[in-house]
């Protein structure tokens, strides 16, 4: 892979409605998209899904643009790659920025796919032709989550995570268990219990949760564990796993049943593949994680989630979820709660030009 040009785009579009949760409500997304050409011409798709402020993770749209344009694309023009996966080890002294990381080695893994006339999916080992799609029920309003379940079910998602917090959980997910008894359902708490709150989260234990996920501390494994032990619902980690090596702190000390994986918080898919790997070894369950995504993050994800080990339902769902209209050639479409895997060579979609420029807010074009 010999990059020549990188152009990056930082875009920004509103959601059809406001995605709220007790850290906050996002109404409008940013991103940053990125193209790399290599000499033949080709070109590799990559989106950046830091957000606009530090409410998730440590990263911002800004600060993941300040990273790649002065550390990481200045080396990228300069350097070949014979492999996607060399990215992650050039850049290993440069610590931290997982998301401005992945933006970048993302679209390295289309152009190589590409380049090789096959499919992401194919090329990093997916099994599957079709994903299991998830909603999110991001409202802290009992009769907006049910309006909005309603909806979602009929639209054919198969389970609905409804976000919590001690303000809002136990009398919310009763409401919602009365209407829906057989929904299958689960809870994210990012991270907005502490181990004093055990009795409350072991009271969610009757509600038959898939899963919860992140009840403790960002950056908490062991306390994860000591948790686990008093409460039957299977805890899934996301914000606590940046690495493999969280994993196997995970694994050694019981923290977590499930692993969320989300590629730009893992710093790319060569991270997120060895995370697959690693799980699997250890029948740890895993499901692709979204970031409220444009269309180039969810075609890595499609990728990402044929694996083997991606046997949940993720926070997967088609290019009208959120958005009027995408950022690419065609929409990504959801049919009875599944999607399908592209097999078009790479990420399997191109960008739709004329949307991009509508939506764009600044562009720069960079060469070796
Ligand atoms: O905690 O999983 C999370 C979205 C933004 C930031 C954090 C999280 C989420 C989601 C996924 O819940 C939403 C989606 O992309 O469908
Ligand atoms: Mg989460």
């Amino acid at each position: 892979i010999d990059i020549v040009k990188a152009q990056v785009s930082i875009i920004a579009m509103p959601l059809k409605q406001p995605f709220s949760t007790h850290l906050g409500t996002v109404r409008e997304r940013e991103a940053i998209i990125i193209e790399l050409w290599d000499r033949e011409g080709e070109v590799g798709y990559g989106e950046t899904v830091a957000f606009s402020s530090p409410w998730y993770t440590e990263e911002t749209v800004k600060t993941a643009y300040h990273i790649q344009k002065d550390f990481i694309l200045p080396v990228v023009l300069q350097k070949k790659f014979a492999h996607p996966s060399e990215f992650t080890r050039e850049f290993s002294s440069l610590r931290g920025n997982p998301m401005a990381k992945s933006g970048i080695e993302t679209a390295l893994w289309d152009l190589y796919a590409k380049k090789q006339g096959k499919s992401l999916s194919t090329i990093l080992g997916g099994e599957r032709n079709e994903v299991r799609a998830g909603a999110v029920v991001a409202t802290q309003d009992v009769t907006d989550a049910l309006k909005q379940i309603e909806q979602f079910s009929e639209q054919g998602f198969e389970r609905m995570k409804l976000k919590i917090s001690p303000a809002n959980d136990v009398e919310f997910i009763k409401a919602i268990r009365r209407e829906f008894p057989d929904v299958p359902l689960m809870a994210d708490a990012n991270s907005a219990y502490t181990l004093d709150d055990v009795d409350r989260l072991r009271a969610l234990d009757e509600f038959d949760l898939l899963m919860i996920e992140q009840p403790l501390g960002t950056t908490d494994i062991v306390e994860h564990a000591i948790l686990q032990k008093q409460i039957n619902t299977p805890i899934c980690l996301d914000e606590s796993i940046t690495n493999v090596h969280d994993v196997k702190s995970a694994i050694q000390l019981g923290s977590c049943q499930i692993i969320n994986i989300k590629v730009g918080r893992v710093g790319g898919l060569t991270n997120a593949k060895q995370i697959h790997d690693l799980c699997q070894e250890n029948q740890l369950q895993v499901w692709c994680g979204g970031m409220i995504e444009f269309g180039i993050s969810k075609a890595h994800n499609l990728a990402l989630a044929s694996l083997p080990a991606f046997t949940l339902p993720g926070d997967l769902s088609p290019s009208t979820h959120y958005w009027e209209e995408d950022i690419l050639d065609r929409p990504i479409e959801m049919e009875k709660g599944k999607i399908t895997v592209p097999t078009l060579p790479g990420i399997g979609f191109s960008l739709n030009e004329r949307r991009v420029e509508e939506v764009r807010l600044h562009k720069e074009i960079i060469t070796s």
